[in-house]
């Protein structure tokens, strides 16, 4: 074989491979063609390459460097086939355990923000206690935010400028005279009107949500924030009902040995009405307000209060995710920054 039949041969080859790995539409043709042209025993490089003991020895010099360069240019095409249709480069494309569409493990895979996951973990406490998960709107009308749990109209905590209203209070958005505005209900208790509403008892509900006030905010005020309602009615339901369910939330959340207190307190839909705290870190923490359900409240859901009696509390999720994970400012928990949110 002459230099220039050999030189024309690599010419025709190269021309041929760099075709079909161009015109490779998926890692299957890819594949094929890379061992046409590629392969270590039947491709055509290799074809080729043992003609070379032909070509006369003054001229093997010359078809040696030709040949290496044939052989890198039938690689590269090759490789920007690989990197075209696979992303990437090395001999994966001839491991059929390689998937291309699994998701790279140079990214950082996403996680729950710390209060989703405090959620979760008390759902889960109180549905061992056997209280269901029960939901209620985050736009609430008038009634069910005060009027229900005995806050009549002249109450202060009905101030429009202490609340987030929809609409005007005593009119519609289209002008219209209300004695039923909406707003964004302030706290969760709205959920227990709804739930007697629509059930008879025996009643165990647990409710977990966003609620809205205009506080300022500081370390441990923001003005949207999140709460868990617990509410039980059944006959003969007391305050050491409500005590032993605390203390068991407290112990399942916080540990063994956290001991906790109710003292005196005031909210108009409860009577007694007392604030929980628990001890913790050498200090009584306060964790939420509870009481019995005031008798006005279950007259006004149609209930008997001389049959049926219960207790409700309401405690704030970002000051039990705050002591629990040491977080000392509860804005930390809203300004989205990664570097935080992927400690927990
Ligand atoms: C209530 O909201 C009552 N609904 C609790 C209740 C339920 C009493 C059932 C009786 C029966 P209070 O306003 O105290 O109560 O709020 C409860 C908890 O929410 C507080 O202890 C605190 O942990 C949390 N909290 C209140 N305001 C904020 C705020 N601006 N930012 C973060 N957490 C707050």
């Amino acid at each position: 074989m002459t230099i220039q039949e050999f030189v024309s041969q690599l010419d025709q080859l190269s021309e041929k491979a760099t075709k079909a790995f161009a015109d490779a539409t998926d890692a299957d043709s890819l594949d094929q063609a890379r061992i046409a042209f590629l392969g270590s025993k039947k491709g055509e490089l290799k074809a080729i390459q043992k003609s070379m003991g032909a070509v006369p020895k003054e001229s093997k010099k010359e078809a040696g460097l030709k040949f290496n360069e044939v052989k890198g240019a039938i690689q590269q095409a090759f490789e920007a086939a690989q990197a075209r249709l696979l992303g990437g480069s090395g001999s994966r494309v001839a491991d059929p355990k390689f998937d291309a569409t699994l998701p790279g493990t140079a990214f950082r895979v996403g996680r729950l923000h710390p209060i989703t996951q405090t959620i979760n973990e008390l759902k889960d406490i109180m549905g061992r206690l056997g209280f269901t998960p029960a939901e209620g709107p985050e736009i609430e009308d008038d009634y069910h935010n005060f009027e229900a749990l005995n806050i009549p109209r002249v109450h202060p905590a009905r101030d429009p400028l202490d609340n987030f209203y929809l609409s005007v209070a005593g009119k519609t958005n289209d002008g219209a005279l209300s004695d039923n505005p909406l707003l964004m209900r302030s706290q969760t208790s709205t959920v227990q009107i709804r739930v007697m509403e629509d059930t008879k008892p025996p009643i165990r509900i647990v409710s977990l949500g966003r609620v809205y006030r205009p506080d300022e905010t500081d370390a441990t005020h923001y003005p949207m924030f999140h709460q868990i309602e617990g509410l039980m009615v059944d006959e003969n339901v007391t305050l050491a009902d409500l005590k032993t369910v605390l203390n068991l939330f407290a112990t399942n959340y916080l540990g063994n040995e956290v001991p906790v207190r109710i003292r005196p307190s005031f909210f108009p839909f409860t009577e007694p009405s007392v604030e929980a705290d628990y001890f913790w870190d050498g200090r009584w923490v306060e964790f939420g307000g509870a009481g019995i359900v005031d008798p006005n409240v279950l007259r006004s859901v149609g209930y008997d209060p001389e049959t049926y009696s219960g207790f409700a509390f309401g405690l704030g999720i970002e000051r039990l995710c705050m002591i629990r994970h040491q977080i000392k400012d509860i804005r930390d928990l809203f300004t989205n920054d990664v570097r935080f949110l992927r400690q927990f």
